[in-house]
């Protein structure tokens, strides 16, 4: 099945920015459209996402030239090409590009294509997404490690950690895991409004209230799993420190609160909070240089809790394998836009599952209404998938489309 057309597209993301999206035609006129998300809290060793940088329109944050690159070289690179061939395709558009860190043509531009090739490939095989990535495996519904408090660099408030998150570990279902995590998130809401604090959310749908220290809002998470009929064995806690917003020169100082830690500081605090709360998972607890503090803590609490490289990884199988090398985390954030095409996230996805290393397919903090990450954790067999509260369309768009899958898996 040969690839007709592509076009790219000028789209907005959840923040009002300017994203790229991609439209691929095929011989059979099967077509499918991608949006590409973008983040905030980036990790300096992701793919380029490519911007105009014209103060004149959207603040220098237009996308116009990846469109154009999508429709002026990638379309004629790839028109007549294999569609069934992802990892042809893909190549082709990497080596076209010819540089590290995909800068010439743009990751956004690149990454869009490549999703919307492989979401047009399935629907003209009249395969589901998931089932067209992933084969004829058994495939189950990830546990959502779901956002319901923000800070860091997604919130307008106090609070330095990035990410306040819950894990439902014993639903049985997707659906009830999801059911679990939205109660839990209006019980919250209500506990926040009690107490007179705000129930604005940040950029994820969580609520991002003002408070006065990280275990503060650790007291409310357990409050509201507790209000809402649950206990702290069915449901678990996970953070996202994004402490590279933190790193500076071997120190690391939170930026609202000013408080300042070393490696081993760090790893103390959050053995701390380990001991009071019901912690199971810690995302980017140290910054994406510090291997050697990564080595120090992974020692320290990698056989309790599961420790995630996301700014340190940033979904790149070179960087993993030097994680792993060097004992750094025992999980890998995945997001399709901090390497830019399809196929190497699924084989990083692979390699991590090689390695015994746990994968969490992610959104971006700027996301759109594409779906895409939803087939990717289904067919991949990821256990867990981030993406954030039970509210803003973007959001509920995955999990909408997790429980549309899993109907799916069980009629099967
Ligand atoms: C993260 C992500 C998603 P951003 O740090 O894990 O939650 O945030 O997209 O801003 O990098
Ligand atoms: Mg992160």
């Amino acid at each position: 099945m040969k690839i007709r057309d592509i076009k790219g597209y000028e789209f907005i993301d959840s923040r009002g920015n300017p994203t790229v999206a991609a439209k691929a035609v095929l011989d059979d006129n099967t077509s499918a459209l991608a949006i590409v998300p973008s983040g905030a809290s980036t990790g300096k060793f992701e793919a380029c996402e490519l911007r105009d940088n014209d103060a004149d329109r959207y603040f220098g944050k237009g996308t116009l030239r990846a469109v154009e690159n999508i429709n002026e070289v990638i379309s004629s690179l790839l028109i007549g090409d294999e569609a069934y061939d992802q990892a042809a395709i893909d190549d082709k558009m990497i080596r076209c590009d010819a540089t590290e860190n995909k800068s010439r043509l743009g990751a956004n531009a690149i990454l869009a294509v490549s999703l919307s090739v492989a979401r047009a490939a399935a629907k003209s095989l009249k395969l589901p997404l998931y089932r067209y990535l992933g084969g004829s495996v058994k495939m189950t519904a990830p546990v959502p490690m779901m956002n319901i408090l923000n800070g860091g660099a997604h919130a307008a408030n106090n609070i330095d950690i990035q990410e306040f998150m819950i894990m439902p570990v014993t639903c049985k279902s997707f659906k009830e895991r999801l059911r679990v995590c939205s109660e839990i998130y209006h019980t919250l809401g209500r506990l926040l409004k009690a107490e007179g604090l705000s129930c604005g959310v940040g950029d994820e749908g969580g609520f991002a209230p003002d408070l006065d220290n990280d275990s503060y809002a650790l007291e409310f998470l357990v409050k509201a799993i507790e209000k809402s009929g649950y206990n702290t064995e069915s449901v678990k806690i996970a953070l996202d420190a994004a402490s590279s917003e933190w790193y500076d020169n071997g120190a690391y100082k939170m930026p609202k609160r000013g408080t300042e830690f070393d490696y081993k500081g760090l790893t103390e605090y959050y053995e701390e909070l380990l001991s009071k709360y019901p912690i199971i998972s810690i995302e980017d607890g140290l910054g994406e240089t510090d291997f050697e503090g990564w080595k120090y803590m992974t020692e320290k609490l990698g056989k309790r809790i599961q420790l995630v490289g996301d700014d340190l990884f940033v979904t790149d199988e070179k960087r993993l394998e030097e994680g792993i090398k060097n004992g750094s985390g025992n999980a890998i954030l995945i997001k399709p836009n901090q390497i830019g095409t399809l196929s190497q996230t699924l084989s990083v996805i692979r390699f991590a599952q090689k390695h015994g290393y746990k994968t969490i397919v992610s959104h971006r903090s700027g996301d759109t209404e594409d779906s895409f990450i939803a087939d990717i954790a289904v067919g991949m067999n990821s256990e867990q998938i981030k993406t954030g509260a039970p509210q803003r369309s973007e959001r509920t768009a995955k999990y909408n489309r997790l429980l549309l899958i899993e109907s799916e898996l069980e009629a099967f």
